[in-house]
């Protein structure tokens, strides 16, 4: 009899009440996000990824910049643990010195997402998964398109090299990518190699410099990233050669300046390196907090820009 009553009940009750608590009702997941900082238009582009996806997707985001010092990192990290949010993600500005601090987020239970950069440790339990570019393929791609193009030239090409953040998995990786390609050939020398940092200042007071030492002798300039490219073209403009003619220009990141460089004959080529992995990363949270499994790698899948595709190109681009 009783049984029975429940059931008119149930019967009679409006729809809603029988399907689970809506999203309002439920606490939303905390995320505690350390970016490495705001050092190029790729990481304005990556921020604003992160924050909108975020919203979009209901999680609750504590976002901190480290201005690109790990010290920095790894206090916002220490400060995520004791605030005991759900999950810890970022962006690590180096490969190593982490595991200190990822070993206490594990104590915590607290799981951690590398995004964008990898970390080296020989320890892969102190993270879940790692979203992000292969950056060795595109240091490949990039030495792929300089062999393409230099064919039938007899050399010898005289390359200088803005690297970007010492230490850094993007920079290690696209230097490494590059030279296996061109090591293939002689007539390619890097006469020049030095850190920009990632920023448009740097690159233009290392280009400068490398102009001072080298003038003319040099015939390519490869950049790990459009920033330090856009302010070596300065640079180059400056000491009264054609950026893009007189000296070939090769960046990583295919943002818009680079696409404006471009479209304006400056920049010969930029191979992509995608910063909007929002969605992904917010994706990959609620799953590690719904208890399915993620994989231990989410590569960004991405192409290669060279100018002359770059008008045609330029209205889809999103960052
Ligand atoms: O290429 C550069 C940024 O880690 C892939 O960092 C990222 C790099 C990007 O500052 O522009």
């Amino acid at each position: 009899m009783k049984r029975r009553t429940v059931l008119v009940a149930m019967a009679a009750a409006p729809l809603g009440a029988m399907l689970p608590l809506p999203a309002f009702a439920q606490k939303p997941i905390v995320l505690g996000f350390a970016q490495v900082g705001a050092e190029s238009e790729w990481r304005t582009a990556n921020t604003q990824s992160i924050k909108s996806s975020a919203q979009e997707a209901g999680i609750d985001l504590k976002f901190s910049d480290a201005q690109q010092k790990q010290e920095n990192q790894i206090k916002a990290i220490r400060s995520y643990i004791a605030q005991k949010v759900d999950v810890i993600a970022f962006s690590p500005v180096v490969e190593t010195g982490w595991d200190t601090v990822l070993v206490e987020a594990k104590n915590a239970k607290i799981p951690v997402v590398l995004t964008d950069r990898a970390i080296s440790s020989k320890d892969d339990t102190l993270y879940v998964t790692f979203i992000g570019s292969d950056f060795t393929e595109e240091g490949r791609k990039a030495g792929r398109w300089l062999v393409e193009k230099e064919k039938g030239n007899a050399g010898p090409i005289n390359i200088v090299e803005l690297q970007g953040t010492v230490g850094s998995a993007p920079a290690i990786d696209r230097k490494k990518g590059f030279e296996e390609i061109i090591k293939s050939d002689p007539k390619f020398k890097i006469i020049r190699s030095q850190t920009g940092d990632f920023t448009r200042a740097k690159g233009k007071e290392v280009m400068e410099a490398f102009l001072k030492a080298e003038g003319k002798k040099i015939n390519v300039l490869y950049a790990h990233n459009d920033d330090m490219a856009i302010g070596a073209i300065q640079a180059i403009e400056e000491a009264g050669m054609k950026p893009g003619k007189d000296i070939i220009i090769i960046s990583v990141d295919g943002v818009k300046g680079a696409f404006e460089a471009m479209m304006a004959g400056k920049l010969n080529v930029s191979v992509e390196c995608s910063p909007l992995l929002g969605p992904q990363l917010m994706s990959v949270v609620k799953d590690i907090k719904a208890g399915k499994s993620v994989p231990k790698r989410i590569v960004t899948q991405e192409g290669i820009f060279p100018m002359e595709v770059a008008a045609k190109e330029f209205p889809n681009r999103k960052y």
